[in-house]
């Protein structure tokens, strides 16, 4: 019994971790809702072996940019859709220091 609620704990931990290491820290410099599209300036990127850079994003969910405005400081993770392209897919507000 406490074996199998540790087991369950330690995955779940395991998946949170996975997951705050795949956020890379970002400004946002430009939104384009119409267009669907957001331009960062990010740090590097490991999941997708990119260095840190200036580029413009497509995202997962047209929701996701009603979160962020220009000049934020962003976590973000970001993912290659199916055509290849880079997309964001998770946004969340850095922490303030
Ligand atoms: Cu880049």
């Amino acid at each position: 019994m406490m074996k199998r609620v540790f087991a369950a704990l330690l995955a779940a931990v395991l998946a949170a971790s996975a997951f705050a290491q795949a956020l890379t820290e970002g400004e946002v410099r430009k939104v384009d809702k119409a267009a669907g599209k957001i331009t960062l300036k990010h740090g590097e990127i490991k999941n997708l072996d990119m260095p840190p850079m200036t580029m413009v994003f497509g995202v997962k969910d047209k929701a996701l940019l009603d979160k962020v405005r220009k000049g934020d400081r962003i976590k973000f993770a970001a993912d290659k859709n199916a055509a290849g392209e880079m997309i964001v897919t998770a946004v969340e507000a850095q922490a303030k220091k």
